[in-house]
């Protein structure tokens, strides 16, 4: 069987045997069944320019191949590019692009893509933010700015706004602009934006890929060679690559995305229901909850509705900073995707960069609480909330 046949082969199965085989072969050389971490700056060459593929590592790099070839298969994409983190991955879409260039940009994204777009950014192109929920709006925007690019985020951080893709990858498509989702939320195992029509799909690798917590990284698919082509240009004169360790770390932690997800969204289900029945809890966001206003859209394009919920407390700030100190089991701090549970604030933490007018218009307001679902187990999980709520309680 030749190298290329078995590679087809394996891109056949189904998701959680990709996560592991794909990329995850056994050392050749060894049959160590685990990948090797070549940690190495540089590569031997026999003369000058004859070499076996790798010349430099924020290049290339053997352990970063394999990464790039299991998320690739992952998300059903030709081409993947790992990169030092999520913004990271987020400049190089922008650097593609012709200085002068209209970007459309959903209003809700996270506060630090925000503060790329608006404070980086905003020198060479033109954003414009609107809300993507609104299919129409969307249209008589690319009619009036012309973009060459739609950025999505679906669903949105911290508001979990939903965007139909398909719909707006098809409005897109006839007025020759791009789309790029962020598809960090949901992971290629719930989400697959390339098949709704997408030409980038964009995630934070640190979040539910890794899914340990232990590494920042991010990664860019498509199908188009020649924008990979330009991603990997970038990359390479740029410099934000990942390193042959992390790569290693992702490579180990996807393994179990599946599993992860699964038990990650079984348990967000339960506690989006619990709070939506609590006495101190004013609404609650969830894209599994038939109460979310794009539930019906959420159903149609993701398999899974994800381990991140956002509610509002009765009480305002006192009661939220309340809350947030008393929960023992979720930890206060930034970041989700990891096996454990975590709890933040955005106003005053992962948004802090998006000024205080847009956060209220958007609805990310001092009361907002935002939950990543962690997999431990459900009980445990409910007894803490419940034991935040009655601290909380004045
Ligand atoms: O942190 P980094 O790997 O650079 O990824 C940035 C990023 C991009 N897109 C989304 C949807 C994100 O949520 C993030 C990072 N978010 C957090 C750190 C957070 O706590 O929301």
């Amino acid at each position: 069987m030749t190298k290329k046949t078995t590679k087809t082969k394996k891109n056949d199965h189904a998701f959680s045997t990709k996560a592991l085989h794909v990329g995850g072969e056994p050392d050749p050389t060894t049959g160590a069944i685990m990948p090797p971490i070549y940690q190495t700056s540089t590569y031997v060459q026999s003369s000058p320019g004859i070499h076996k593929g790798y010349e430099y590592t924020r290049s290339h790099n053997p352990t970063r191949t394999r990464l790039e070839q299991c998320l690739a298969a992952l998300e059903n994409a030709k081409h993947c590019h790992v990169t030092a983190s999520g913004l990271s991955a987020e400049m190089l879409i922008m650097h593609t692009l012709k200085p002068g260039s209209t970007i459309l940009c959903g209003d809700d994204v996270y506060g630090g893509t925000y503060r790329l777009f608006t404070t980086v950014f905003s020198s060479l192109h033109k954003f414009h933010f609107i809300d993507t929920t609104n299919v129409k709006a969307v249209e008589a925007a690319i009619k009036k700015h012309k973009p060459a690019l739609v950025w999505l985020e679906s669903p949105t951080n911290p508001m979990l706004k939903i965007s139909d893709i398909e719909a707006i990858c098809k409005l897109a498509t006839k007025a020759k602009a791009i789309v790029a989702v962020d598809n960090t939320f949901m992971s290629p195992y719930f989400q697959k934006p390339l098949e709704l029509g997408a030409t980038i799909v964009l995630h934070s690798m640190t979040k539910y890929i890794n899914g340990h917590s232990d590494v920042v990284g991010g990664a860019l698919m498509t199908n188009d060679e020649k924008l990979s082509k330009e991603f990997f240009r970038l990359q390479n004169s740029i410099g934000p690559c990942m390193s042959p360790f992390d790569s290693w770390l992702v490579l180990r932690g996807v393994k179990t995305l599946a599993l992860r997800m699964e038990a990650h969204a079984k348990n967000a289900m339960i506690v989006a229901q619990y709070l939506e029945k609590h006495p101190q809890v004013e609404s609650v966001v969830y894209p599994g909850l038939t109460t979310h206003p794009q539930h019906k859209i959420a159903k149609k394009q993701m398999s899974g509705y994800g381990g991140m919920i956002t509610f509002f407390i009765k009480g305002g700030l006192k009661a939220s900073r309340k809350f947030l100190e008393s929960v023992e089991l979720f930890a206060l701090a930034e970041s989700l995707g990891g096996v454990e549970s975590l709890i933040e604030h955005p106003a005053i933490m992962t948004h802090a960069s998006v000024p205080k007018k847009i956060r209220e218009e958007l609805g990310i307001h001092d009361n907002l609480i935002r939950l990543s679902v962690g997999i431990e187990d459900i009980d445990d999980l409910l007894a803490d909330l419940d034991r935040a709520f009655k601290k909380s309680k004045s």
